[in-house]
């Protein structure tokens, strides 16, 4: 190896060290992830709810998440006791989650969602208000 590509070589290696760095940085914060509601209404009834987890920063879907914990209240109607069934389902969007719910009530549901992502410390947890329509 002469001195000029040993110059290039080691600037490569330099490059790459500072590109795995700011990418491990970028994805160090678990607060960064998120879920949203795809549609913010359900019709009472048997109901397909549909939520994306996003890395908020580029805003793009986080497939491969595992969720573990679910509930659907009507807490945001004074109803917290008022809880209902609800299973996950197969989707085929990546990063888009779906749940089978047994919305047995119009008015306001809460879905408290639980998930680890690949490759980050911690859990998302978030809570999102559907409204139920007749
Ligand atoms: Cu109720």
């Amino acid at each position: 190896m002469n001195s000029y590509t040993y110059a290039r070589t080691l600037q490569a290696v330099l490059i790459g060290i500072a590109m795995i760095g700011s990418a491990t940085l970028a994805r160090a914060d678990i607060k960064d992830y998120g879920f949203q509601l795809v549609d913010k209404t359900v019709k009472k009834g048997d109901a397909i709810i549909s939520v994306r987890l996003v890395h908020k920063p580029d805003g793009k879907p986080v497939p491969d998440a595992v969720i573990f914990a679910t509930r659907l209240d009507m807490a945001p109607d004074g109803m917290q006791e008022m809880a209902t069934k609800i299973a996950p389902m197969p989707s085929t969007e990546p990063g888009v989650y779906k749940f089978k719910a047994a919305v047995t009530m119009e008015g306001g549901w809460q879905l408290s969602l639980g998930a680890k992502v690949q490759g980050e410390a911690g859990t998302v947890e978030n809570k999102l208000v559907i409204k139920a329509t007749p």
